[in-house]
């Protein structure tokens, strides 16, 4: 096997004092946390877009990313890509990976020739994951960066449209089910719209669950077990995307009654842009059952748009692990890197460097979490908190037992209220002394 990453070793974990950019300062994948291994609670993954198919374009400039592929084209580039995929996953530890059809091998002149190029790589990726044990953590397809989709896919007014779509989605997912993936996703491109003016939002939203619900049948049929998550964004590309955020996108599955066959996935950088923190979005997800996997990255406070950064906010990372913890875990879902290098950081170097951050936050954000969890201490705030609920009049309101003349009557014997302090700013010091101690 030829290194195409020349001169960059395994990564080992060196712990907090090493100042080597190229080693692990967190993450030791086999260690013990909660009576899990660290890299069982975290399901690292590579998204293969970002760090494989993306050169670091913006809309004011082309690409700039350094890369052992550069100057092949065709079916010889994506194949250097998938030695260059596993060599990077391989050095890094990283035992996952998710992919967009589009990532993988080249759209070619016609859907046959898409198909049949995808069969070519598929079968060097399924070579590679034998030799290497590296997994798939899911697939999806690209519906939206060809012009053919620029009025939407499963929500185009164009039902050929609608038709070429469910065909890259059937083959897409025919593809993870060959490859082992353990989830499918379906994050809605350009499921969404520009102007109401020449939109029909209820039949745009009646076929997107027409769409979902084919996707489930198909799944079924051909026996594939991967979990189905649905990756919620508020806007970009277009104006306003129907999968908005995460309450949202549960409310539309209700209505459909598609809840109990679709989990979501929950991206950092989507969360802010929909105006939540990414916590509040994986805890939405969380109490009503749907937390099914993360899509790892961050946004810029000062961009309004999907930024997709690493990840190196450990105050965010922290406060997401808490609820992974709270969810005993994503399993089958993982971390995915939705991240890519900065433009500016060009170098192969970089990528790995990059990588490396992102998985020492999320190893430290895990450490501290459980900590705060096995200690109790917001928790055992919280449930005081809301005691009042658990006797008297409180108790007969959560057993269903009092009504609005019974509460009426209660409050006119109880109308002079006592409240307790929140004790917001106590409990971010309580955050605080965890991250700095654990
Ligand atoms: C784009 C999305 C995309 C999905 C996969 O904003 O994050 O990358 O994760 O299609
Ligand atoms: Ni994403
Ligand atoms: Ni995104």
């Amino acid at each position: 096997m030829i290194e195409l990453f020349k001169g960059i070793n395994k990564i080992e974990y060196e712990g907090p004092d090493s100042t080597n950019p190229l080693a692990f300062k967190y993450y030791n994948a086999e260690k013990l946390v909660a009576g899990r291994k660290m890299k069982d609670h975290l399901r690292f993954a590579m998204s293969y877009w970002h760090t494989m198919t993306g050169g670091g374009q913006d809309p004011f400039g082309n690409a700039t990313m350094q890369r052992p592929y550069n100057g092949l084209e065709g079916l010889e580039l994506s194949k250097a890509r998938v030695d260059a995929a596993f060599e990077l996953m391989s050095k890094l530890g990283i035992e996952y990976f998710c992919f967009h059809d589009l990532d993988i091998a080249p759209e070619g002149n016609s859907l046959k020739e898409k198909f049949d190029n995808l069969d070519i790589v598929v079968e060097v990726i399924e070579e590679k994951m034998k030799e290497t044990g590296i997994k798939c953590l899911w697939g999806t397809t690209n519906a939206f960066s060809h012009p053919r989709f620029m009025h939407g896919a499963a929500t185009s007014p164009n039902a050929d449209v609608f038709a070429f779509a469910a065909a890259q989605v059937k083959k897409a997912m025919e593809i993870t089910h060959r490859l082992g993936g353990v989830n499918y996703v379906f994050w809605g491109g350009r499921e969404g719209y520009e102007t109401l003016l020449n939109t029909d939002m209820e039949t745009e939203l009646d076929n997107m669950a027409r769409f979902l619900s084919m996707a489930y049948d198909y799944k079924q049929k051909i026996g594939f077990k991967g979990q189905l998550l649905i990756e919620p964004k508020p806007k970009e590309p277009t104006k306003h995307q129907y999968d908005y955020d995460a309450m949202n996108v549960i409310g539309f599955l209700r209505k459909y009654n598609l809840q109990d066959k679709f989990k979501l996935n929950i991206e950092a950088n989507h969360a802010t842009l929909a105006g939540h923190t990414f916590q509040h979005e994986l805890a939405v997800a969380r109490i009503n059952g749907m937390l099914g996997s993360i899509d790892a990255n961050q946004g810029d406070m000062l961009l309004g748009w999907d930024t997709d950064q690493f990840p190196t906010n450990i105050y965010d990372a922290v406060l997401a692990m808490y609820e992974v913890l709270k969810n005993d875990g994503l399993t089958p879902g993982g971390l995915n890197f939705d991240a890519k290098v900065r433009r500016g950081s060009y170098q192969p170097d970089d990528l790995f460097i990059a990588y490396i951050v992102g998985m020492d936050t999320f190893a430290k954000g895990l450490l501290v979490a459980e900590k705060l969890i096995s200690d109790g201490v917001l928790e055992d705030f919280v449930s005081n908190r809301y005691r009042s609920y658990s006797s008297g009049i409180g108790r007969e309101i959560t057993d269903g037992t009092t009504d609005f003349e019974k509460l009426a009557a209660y409050a006119m014997e109880h109308d002079q209220i006592h409240n307790e302090s929140g004790r917001q700013e106590m409990l971010e010091d309580i955050v605080n002394r965890y991250i700095y101690r654990s």
